[in-house]
């Protein structure tokens, strides 16, 4: 039951806003799924994103789509809203005059796709165009999002999870979104008008399963250094990320000592 988390009572400790949903390119009631798991549709490879490709639903997490491109492994799973202009029937490609192609890192000899294809489709469960979405949502005609906003992004480390974050800092059209205690491990710059952000309360609208924030501590610069192996003495630090204001991280973006990607944070 999503870890328990309430935006409510987070909002009052932090003292932070959600961001406006005027905000987002996101509509304002999420786009219904009717998906089913099974389905194949056409996506665009997320790895060579000119081709596209045989997607097969392997899972659904309330507006999204778990997908993976047929003759492919199951390393490479990747998250669309149903909503998504990278996904579309499966024939679009041909009506426009394209050709399917093999994903990238297709585990068979590339002679083989052409039976391949005639194999993987015969006999397949198409998504139906109906329950495509006709078009994404408007984006805003700027980016309006202030540093200290509050909103839910997918960690794109690990795409299944969305997660409460902060906009840390804006760069143009660019939004630093940092997950609410992780330190800084997660953060990723994206448009304003990236797919991949939500504002506050979408989970809870479409089912999809929100992540309490982390509780990795952010180190007083007094206080040392993350290590090599990004091990740390939970001791030295004393201070959650949860309810840091804005602007007081422990280490400017872009300027980390050691690269803190290992192992503890999977
Ligand atoms: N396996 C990881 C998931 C971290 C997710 C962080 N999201 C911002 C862990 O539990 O460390």
């Amino acid at each position: 039951q999503a870890g328990h988390f309430s935006w409510e009572k987070y909002l009052k400790e932090t003292g932070a806003a959600a961001a406006p949903s005027s905000c987002f390119k996101q509509s304002l009631t999420p786009p219904v799924n009717e998906f089913k798991v099974g389905m194949k549709l056409e996506a665009q490879d997320p790895r060579n994103t000119t081709s596209t490709c045989i997607a097969t639903v392997v899972g659904l997490t309330g507006s999204r789509l778990r997908l993976r491109l047929d003759g492919s492994d199951n390393k490479n799973d990747f998250w669309r809203l149903v909503d998504s202009s990278e996904i579309q029937p499966i024939g679009s490609c041909e009506k426009n005059g394209g050709m399917l192609q093999p994903p990238l890192g297709f585990r068979l000899n590339a002679s083989s796709w052409p039976m391949f294809l005639l194999k993987t489709l015969n006999g397949a469960e198409m998504a139906p165009a109906r329950i495509f979405h006709k078009q994404e949502p408007p984006a805003p005609e700027q980016n309006s999002f202030q540093v200290g906003m509050k909103l839910e992004a997918v960690d794109r480390k690990n795409p299944h999870f969305i997660c409460p974050a902060t906009v840390g800092a804006l760069r143009g059209v660019e939004v630093l979104v940092t997950f609410d205690g992780w330190r800084g491990a997660f953060d990723y710059y994206c448009r304003y008008d990236s797919r991949d952000i939500f504002p506050v309360g979408w989970c809870t609208l479409t089912g999809d399963n929100l992540q309490p924030p982390g509780t990795k501590a952010v180190l007083p610069k007094t206080l040392g250094t993350v290590t090599e192996g990004g091990v740390e003495n939970p001791a030295m630090n004393p201070t959650p990320t949860v309810g840091r204001p804005p602007g007081q991280r422990g280490r400017k973006p872009g300027r980390r000592k050691t690269k803190i990607t290992g192992s503890w944070s999977q």
